[in-house]
């Protein structure tokens, strides 16, 4: 069939607007008609050029909402007319790693998802005769795509596309990280590094399970209004300290946090946030992706003497289990996600809403089809 899709032809180029040609669903396949897909951070690093997982041409996006349209040979948990989530992190419930509580990070087909093909190593998409390869196993910058049933989650019929696609990356990663991954306790100290679209669903995450101190750290003051809404108690911006930051959130939090977040993918700040940890237990998550060849350091002593560096993928979540809790959190009104999504614009504008992330303005932008 003819779909509409944002394609990535090259590195650094804008995204193109083009009707692409997409296969049906083969076996364990499911063709998704998207209704709405978020623009996370990621889909611009890999656009950069810098992911040594971009290949292109491809069709981006990895934080979208839809409806099954069509299921191949096979599938079982789905049927035309369900409301789902594409995942990038799958769920098989059958590989070591699905069998494992300690991990999210199912690797059934994960050697193909990184190459953007499909399980049987082929691409649904061309454009022009020539393959087009997926992302992330999502492609959500297209209004049809095909995605693996293990990469799924059955969500109520009754949420907001609009809404819940958001639920897809930036939101189940920042509570994730402070629920699964760090199992952040009430009364903890929790200082988060960038108030983007992670780092503030990190915020409202460590205000659910009772955080004491939630410090924001960013350098763009227009950030701290909405994180104060959330649940930030303290706001620092590093370019504005007369002192080194690591010392003046030390001194803070009277002794360092019990943890902290880094939500930019800068790996300076990853230090930081391990630095500005406290000294016998406290933890520091990486969640920001860093490019290929950037690599972390600190003085091994910060580990000797008791603190913790660890990072999330997807905020810990198996995501057929837990998307479609979130789902509902947000619909009891237990999360906030409309405050997040600052701009709703149709898939045309697409790269309007690359250049407002780059420009730092707003949170998340939807586009819809
Ligand atoms: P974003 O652009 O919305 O937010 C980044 C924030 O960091 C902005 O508010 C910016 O002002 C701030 N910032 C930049 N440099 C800073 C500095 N030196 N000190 C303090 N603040 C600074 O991005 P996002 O969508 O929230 O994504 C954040 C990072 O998380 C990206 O690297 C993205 O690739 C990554 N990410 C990882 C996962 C995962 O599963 N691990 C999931 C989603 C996104
Ligand atoms: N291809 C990239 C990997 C980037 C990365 O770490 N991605 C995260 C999700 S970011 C979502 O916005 C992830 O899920 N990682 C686990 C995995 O298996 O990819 C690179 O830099 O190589
Ligand atoms: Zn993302």
């Amino acid at each position: 069939m003819d779909v509409k899709a944002a394609v990535a032809f090259e590195a650094g180029q804008p995204l193109q607007i083009e009707t692409v040609q997409l296969d049906g669903p083969r076996a364990g396949e499911v063709l998704v008609e998207i209704k709405a897909t978020g623009v996370c951070h990621t889909d611009a690093y890999t656009l950069s050029g810098k992911d040594p997982e971009g290949l292109f041409p491809a069709i981006l996006g990895h934080e979208g909402a839809g409806i099954v349209v069509e299921v191949g040979p096979g599938v079982k948990s789905l049927q035309p007319g369900d409301h789902v989530i594409p995942l990038y992190v799958p769920e098989c419930r059958e590989c070591e790693y699905c069998l494992n509580p300690k991990t999210n990070l199912c690797q059934s087909i994960r050697t193909t998802q990184g190459q953007g093909f499909m399980p049987d190593g082929s691409s649904r998409f061309s454009y022009k005769g020539e393959v087009i390869r997926h992302y992330m196993g999502t492609s959500t910058f297209a209004s049809h795509t095909v995605v693996p049933e293990i990469s799924l989650a059955k969500i109520r019929q009754d949420a907001p596309f609009d809404k819940v696609c958001y639920i897809g990356c930036g939101v189940t990663t920042g509570i994730g990280a402070v629920i699964n991954t760090a199992k952040v306790e009430p009364g903890s100290n929790v200082v988060v590094f960038g108030l983007g679209g992670i780092g503030l669903n990190v915020i409202q995450g460590a205000k659910m399970v009772g955080a004491n101190m939630i410090i924001g750290v960013d350098i763009n003051p227009g950030k701290q209004a909405l994180a104060e809404k959330l649940g930030m108690t303290h706001f620092v911006n590093p370019q504005a300290l007369d002192q080194d930051v690591v010392a003046h959130l030390v001194e803070l939090t009277n002794g360092g946090a019990d943890y902290s977040f880094e939500c930019i993918g800068n790996v300076n700040v990853m230090r930081q946030a391990l630095e500005c940890c406290h000294k016998g237990w406290g933890v520091s998550v990486i969640i920001g992706v860093a490019a290929a060849g950037q690599e972390i350091s600190t003085r091994p002593f910060q580990l000797v003497t008791g603190r913790v560096w660890k990072g999330t993928a997807f905020g810990g979540a198996k995501g057929r289990r837990d998307v479609p809790q979130i789902v509902d959190w947000y619909m009891d009104g237990k999360i906030n996600i409309d405050d997040l999504i600052t701009k709703v614009m149709p898939i045309e504008q697409i790269n309007e809403a690359l250049d407002i992330m780059h420009r730092g303005e707003g949170v998340r932008t939807v586009l819809t089809f």
